[in-house]
């Protein structure tokens, strides 16, 4: 049974990080009861919901994605591009030693967990304004050895590789070409969001459904046309704050050390 690591909405979401967004009011109790809604969808595919301390100072902490890579092998703890958030990688770090051996990214390197896409054995990391060519550096060093190419990619416009690109089925992508080169992905089939939902690329792949936010109805339904199972969320006030589907869990496909 794959595990879905989540922490709750902090208190503080209406201080946190805006890059490309102006800042609009968030409702908190709302992005509460979106995020109770998004960790049933997800327990609704399968998945074990563990819960992260609640931290309450740290205004982004709900985007867990960001602290950390998690793959069959290892965990690559990330260390955020914004100072900001870097006090929420501790404590994810300490529950993912329950279940895998962590690896660590060093200065100069900065790295957001929302700029990995991994496909297979390809991990692909976005270079945006939080994660950079060291760390590119640092992650093909250690994971070429355990068989994975990591390859830097370069991402404009929007905040992290996955507002731009994710997987959505075995051998396609969701892609919004604006902001990243479609041709850096060949060999996988590709799905274009709707013109009208540049937002809409943020897809979450559990088995074979995917969790998407309800604000992008004709990008969804060009998935569903791609017989992809599409689970909507409504994710509006968290989407306020940068943050999407694929933010605000880190999934482990098991639980088993080395599994
Ligand atoms: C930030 O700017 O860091 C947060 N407000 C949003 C982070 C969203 N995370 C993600 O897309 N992986």
């Amino acid at each position: 049974m794959p595990i879905a690591i989540t922490r709750p909405v902090s208190d503080s979401l209406v201080r946190c990080e805006l890059t490309h967004l102006a800042r609009t009011p968030i409702d908190v109790e709302r992005a509460r009861a979106q995020h109770g809604a998004y960790e049933r969808a997800l327990a609704g595919l399968g998945c074990r919901i563990e819960r992260l301390p609640a931290e309450h100072e740290l205004p982004d902490a709900v985007f867990v994605e960001d602290t950390a890579i998690v793959l069959d092998e290892l965990a690559l703890i990330a260390r955020p591009g914004a100072p900001s958030r870097r006090p929420e990688v501790p404590s994810a770090a300490e529950a993912l030693a329950r279940y895998r051996d962590l690896v660590h990214v060093e200065a100069p390197g900065t790295l957001d967990g929302g700029d990995v896409l991994r496909v297979g054995r390809t991990i692909y990391v976005g270079l945006s304004l939080r994660s950079n060519r060291a760390v590119v550096d640092q992650m093909a060093d250690l994971l070429s050895p355990l068989g994975y190419a990591v390859l830097g990619v370069a991402v404009t416009g929007c905040l992290h590789l996955k507002s731009a690109v994710t997987q959505v089925a075995p051998e396609t992508l969701l892609i919004q070409r604006e902001w990243v080169a479609a041709r850096q992905f060949g060999g996988m089939a590709l799905i274009d969001v709707d013109p009208g939902e540049p937002y809409a690329a943020n897809a979450l792949l559990i088995g074979d459904s995917v969790i998407y936010a309800a604000a992008y109805p004709r990008t969804q339904a060009r998935l569903e046309a791609h017989g992809i199972d599409v689970h909507a969320v409504d994710v509006s006030e968290l989407a306020k704050a940068e943050g999407a589907v694929t933010c605000c869990s880190l999934i482990l496909n098991d639980g088993a050390i080395g599994g």
